[in-house]
């Protein structure tokens, strides 16, 4: 038999990447830039417990907010804007855009505040790179969520805004369901508070039993919406299937030294696209 035609090779190979790669993550498309992506469906606003995200920091470091002392979060902050469809998977990295910090430079404060990584490693961005916690976001996620939110700056803006009318610290708080090492919660209870505030189910997942990030599913006008069914087993984000009928929601205690009391590492140093 002949051997296979040059065209023919490459064709065959095209295909087995089209069939491998789309699923790499759960990303519809993971970490390519393919411009086929269909528009996504809905938002889903994702933050972090910074008390359960400490607990992983292995090392401090300038860049990781758990070493920052009296000045770390003590509140949810945010992890991304995400830009996802209703089967339960998402669009990533949509364009070719890089980000580039100086079109956020007006933001960086609040960015730091509200949006800050705890991390000391870099993370993945689109094209085989590595860059900040926010470069990152911005590719993978931002570039998807251009139809509605346009550039990296609004991206940053508009979900800076989001996290803002949608206060979940304060509604937990309210609520009395404040910063403990001691007091467990039940998980029914503060996902009420939320329904209740918001008319919207949360997904919430914990790591060890702590709450770990909470995520408030929004229309393209980011009025509050149920998240995709399909998305709650595939990934692992039900309430149920990742925390029990009792969570706690740990205290963050910096040391006076600006050390951290409890021991982590990054949520990015590990991760893939
Ligand atoms: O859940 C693991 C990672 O998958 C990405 N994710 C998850 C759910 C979802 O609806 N959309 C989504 O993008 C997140 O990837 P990251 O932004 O962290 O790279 C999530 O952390």
């Amino acid at each position: 038999m002949a051997p296979p035609s040059g065209v023919a090779l490459l064709i065959s190979v095209t295909l087995v990447l089209l069939l491998v790669i789309p699923w790499v993550n759960g990303d519809a498309v993971g970490g390519w830039n393919v411009s086929n992506q269909r528009e996504f469906d809905y938002f889903k606003l994702t933050l972090l417990w910074p008390g359960t995200a400490c607990r992983r920091t292995r090392h401090c470091c300038p860049s990781n907010a758990c070493c920052q002392g009296s000045n770390s979060p003590e509140q949810f902050t945010i992890h991304g804007l995400w830009p996802d469809y209703n089967d339960g998977t998402w669009p990533a990295c949509c364009t070719r855009a890089n980000f580039e910090e100086k079109e956020i430079s007006t933001l960086v404060g609040a960015l730091r505040k509200y949006w800050p990584s705890y991390s000391c490693g870099s993370a993945s961005t689109c094209h085989g790179g590595k860059g900040s916690f926010w470069a990152h976001e911005w590719e993978k996620h931002g570039t998807c969520s251009s139809p509605v939110v346009g550039d990296e700056y609004n991206y940053f803006l508009t979900t800076l805004n989001v996290y803002f009318k949608y206060n979940v610290t304060r509604v937990l708080f309210d609520a009395g369901y404040v910063p403990s090492n001691t007091e467990k919660y039940p998980l029914g209870g503060v996902i009420t508070a939320i329904q209740n505030a918001f008319h919207t189910t949360p997904e919430i997942a914990c790591s060890n039993g702590a709450v770990d990030e909470i995520r408030l599913c929004l229309y393209k006008d980011f009025r509050p919406r149920e998240c995709a069914l399909q998305s709650t087993p595939r990934h692992g984000m039900n309430s149920r299937s990742s925390c029990p009928k009792y969570v706690s929601l740990p205290a963050y205690t910096p040391r006076g030294d600006g050390k951290v009391e409890m021991s982590v590492s990054s949520t990015y140093q590990s991760e893939s696209m």
